[in-house]
């Protein structure tokens, strides 16, 4: 019988809803799971149950969220193989690549559970005598986090780890094609000792989870949204939060640049190319979109980048490949709309596009050269293995086009000049930098956020998401025995 997977609030199963069936993108005719979707009143109540959650969970010490944290860390790595087998086969990512992922988690964890001894406040200098002020972090209430099936289990923990952390109850709404990994991560944290309904699970289709998300925002039981996916339905997301005066945190899309100098070192500059435009098959936010490279080294850059292309191996993600399959049906078929946009003055290498023959969800990786600034191609994001390029003649036209898209998630420079690296660092838009490095592969503890239509500057990861999840509550306290009022009672000099 197929493996059924279903809603869990407040510790107990939700009700079943519309099934809905998880495939393995491998071999599409494979169910993994059916899972039940609910609808807006599921969303709804779980967030009523987290809110009644939430208070008691707030009382418990922070030190001692972080052992939570920590026995969350260690049944991560406890069970790493398992968890990673799971994401290759319900989403295809190579198993190396899916066990680097479940690193990542414990890497979050091992950084926030020394967070619950360090959630300080300060104390602050009064303007008049006998008095002290102070600031403290107080945990916002229940987080509604909504993310993508690219990453289904490292990017939705590093919200899940420091907004638990920072005594926050969580609603989780993760991808439904990627449900499978995304409930066996959420029984690992049940196990570590969560307290019943301080983390759910729902699983909703878009219009469902908008619907009950709204409703929650009107009810009071939401305080903050986390939202990692399209640039478009972040921009929904943002002007749902909007409406209930709530900033929430917008992870997105990109239209990631390499620009190659013409002192780089090519080898270098290609296998970063390679590994940022078709690993994952060019489905991360952080994946390369266009190569700026110069044009006395455009022609040798181009074939030994077509050459590593042509002789990368592509298929079975449990076996050592570049890439496997596309995430799921519905990225396959939004793939095959971005190839349209190729234009007849491009030249495709190595030379075949669309899907692959055999029953998975394969496709040829695309090199597309002369794409031009004004081409779709060149301007909007397109998740899966294409990659253009385009040449500059200086650093300024470099910078320029590497920010025209709009985007400004992740930016890389291969140079060995000093001087290019910090031009280009103080010249780009980008959250995200790397230097003679891929644009993916973050680290678990820099703040990983983009600006521009890649999200609305909010940062994830390391100590900066505290900010998220806290907020900062300021009290004074006078100990003069009489009033004193600010501004008008200043302490004479
Ligand atoms: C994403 O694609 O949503 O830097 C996140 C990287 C990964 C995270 C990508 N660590 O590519």
């Amino acid at each position: 019988m197929t493996r059924q997977i279903v809603s869990v609030i407040g510790g107990k199963d939700g009700p079943s809803g519309t099934p809905y069936e998880s495939i393995n993108p491998a071999r599409p005719a494979e169910t993994v799971a059916t899972v039940q979707l609910g609808g807006p009143d599921v969303f709804a109540d779980a967030c009523r149950t987290a809110a009644a959650a939430q208070r008691e969970w707030a009382r418990v010490p922070a030190p001692v969220r972080g052992r939570v944290i920590a026995s969350i860390g260690r049944l991560v790595e406890a069970n790493a193989e398992t968890l990673a087998r799971l994401v290759t086969q319900e989403v295809g990512k190579p198993y190396a690549e899916a066990l680097g992922e479940v690193r990542e988690i414990v890497d979050t964890c091992d950084f926030f559970l020394g967070e619950g001894r360090r959630l300080y406040g300060q104390t602050v200098p009064s303007e008049m005598p006998d008095k002290s002020l102070f600031t403290f972090r107080v945990p916002v209430g229940v987080a509604a986090v909504i993310t993508a099936g690219n990453f289904p289990v490292a990017v939705p923990s590093w919200y899940l780890v420091p907004a638990l952390l920072c005594g926050n109850a969580v609603v989780w709404k993760p991808a439904e094609y990627a449900a499978v990994s995304a409930h066996a991560l959420f029984r690992l944290f049940a196990a570590a000792g969560l307290p019943d309904g301080v983390l759910n699970i729902v699983f909703a289709d878009g219009a469902a989870t908008f619907a009950g998300l709204d409703r929650a925002l009107g009810e009071g039981t939401v305080q903050k949204v986390g939202f990692t996916g399209s640039t478009a339905v972040g921009r929904a997301v943002g002007e749902l939060c909007g409406r209930h005066l709530q900033s929430p945190c917008l992870e997105l899309g990109g239209k990631n640049p390499m620009v190659v100098m013409p002192d780089a070192d090519l080898d270098l500059a290609v296998e970063g190319a390679l590994f940022a435009g078709f690993g994952t098959a060019g489905q991360r936010c952080t994946s390369l979109g266009t190569v700026i490279v110069h044009e006395d080294v455009h022609d040798e850059f181009l074939t030994r980048f077509a050459e590593a292309v042509r002789n990368a191996k592509i298929g079975d993600p449990n076996g050592e490949v570049l890439y496997g399959p596309m995430l799921d049906h519905k990225f396959a078929e939004r793939y095959e709309d971005y190839l349209t946009w190729i234009e007849p003055h491009h030249t495709v290498l190595p030379g075949s596009t669309g899907r692959m023959e055999g029953e998975g969800l394969y496709y040829h990786p695309v090199i597309v050269d002369g794409v031009r600034p004004g081409d779709r191609l060149f301007m909007e994001e397109t998740f899966g293995p294409i990659v253009g390029v385009t040449t500059f003649t200086g650093l300024d036209e470099a910078i320029e086009l590497a920010n025209r898209p709009g985007y400004g998630l992740s930016s890389s420079i291969y140079t060995r000049d000093p001087q290019a690296v910090f031009r280009f660092r103080e010249g780009v838009s980008a959250g995200m930098i790397s230097v003679n490095n891929s644009t993916s592969g973050a680290e678990a503890h820099l703040p990983f956020g983009g600006n521009g239509k890649s999200g609305n500057g909010s940062r994830q990861s390391g100590m900066w998401v505290l900010d998220q999840f806290t907020r900062w509550q300021a009290m004074n306290w006078d100990y003069s025995g009489r009033l004193q009022k600010a501004q008008m009672d200043v302490a004479e000099i």
